[in-house]
């Protein structure tokens, strides 16, 4: 495998699909296995470098599903994509990532940094995948509760380095991790918004850094609107401005071409 940094140029976008009922923005939108395929493959024919797929929620209050669950939901789907597209699998467990690995998976977006499961290091290891490792403040059943930083931005960077050092001291090289903020993961709209304008903090780790703020909450509460296309492309051009590296979005066309426009000013 070649360094992350190689393989998803800055800027690179990470499309979206949730294999779930009750996702934030997408629940039920891609449940049929072949329209989650269907979407995964235009995803790409629209400039996505990479897709995320997704068979368990971490939307806020929700309370995790079981593993036989969520391989019942991404099996069929990485089936019909038989390894023709590069794809993400956002999953916290072992057996999930080994079984998206096994068909054709490249890079392991665990939420959880690794705390969730103590086999998820070692399947990543042996397969020589990416990783990418997110901070979360608690967990999502309860995170959204009243959170509360002395300094976001440092805290945040603080506990990556230690996941990052623990990613590595389980046989996973650096060069194939990155590194997200966790918009929305225990953090309020001013902790997003302030994570995103000191993302130079989270630079400083010498990682490439993953941003997902696509139709989050904060963007809601922002701008007052439900259609969050526009929002989300902004928050996605302002991480990139700020140096992010891969913007996992839903819209990935919209963001794709805004990106185009913004690298090629920067
Ligand atoms: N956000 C969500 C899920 N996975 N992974 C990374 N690395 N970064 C993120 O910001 C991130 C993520 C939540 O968003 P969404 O997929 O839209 O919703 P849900 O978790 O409800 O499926």
């Amino acid at each position: 495998m070649i360094p992350i940094v190689e393989r998803f140029p800055r800027p690179s976008v990470m499309g979206v699909v949730n294999v779930t009922p009750d996702s934030f923005s997408d629940g039920g939108a891609h449940l049929d296995p072949d329209v989650a395929a269907g979407a995964a493959r235009r995803m790409v024919e629209e400039g996505a470098a990479i897709v995320d797929v997704g068979g368990e929620s971490t939307r806020p209050g929700s309370a995790g599903v079981s593993a036989e669950e969520e391989l019942r939901r991404v099996v069929p789907v990485l089936d019909r994509l038989g390894g023709e597209i590069p794809v993400s699998i956002d999953t916290s467990k072992a057996v999930v990532a080994r079984a998206a690995l096994e068909r054709g998976a490249i890079l392991v977006n665990d939420v959880t940094a690794l705390r969730g499961d103590p086999e998820l290091a070692g399947v990543v290891a042996e397969a020589g995948a990416y990783l990418c490792l997110m901070h979360m403040r608690g967990e999502p059943r309860t995170m959204q509760e009243e959170p509360r930083y002395q300094d976001v931005a440092s805290e945040v960077a603080s506990f990556l380095e230690q996941r990052l050092a623990f990613a590595v001291g389980e046989g996973i090289p650096e060069e194939r991790i990155c590194l997200d903020p966790g918009i929305g993961f225990g953090k309020t709209v001013a902790h997003n918004l302030e994570l995103v304008r000191r993302l130079d903090v989270l630079l400083a780790l010498g990682r490439p850094v993953l941003v997902g703020f696509s139709r989050k909450s904060s963007l809601q509460k922002l701008t007052g609107s439900d259609d969050l296309l526009a929002a989300s492309v902004a928050a996605a051009v302002a991480a990139f401005e700020r140096g992010a590296t891969i913007l996992r979005v839903h819209d990935v066309r919209p963001t794709v071409d805004a990106l185009t426009v913004a690298g090629a000013i920067a």
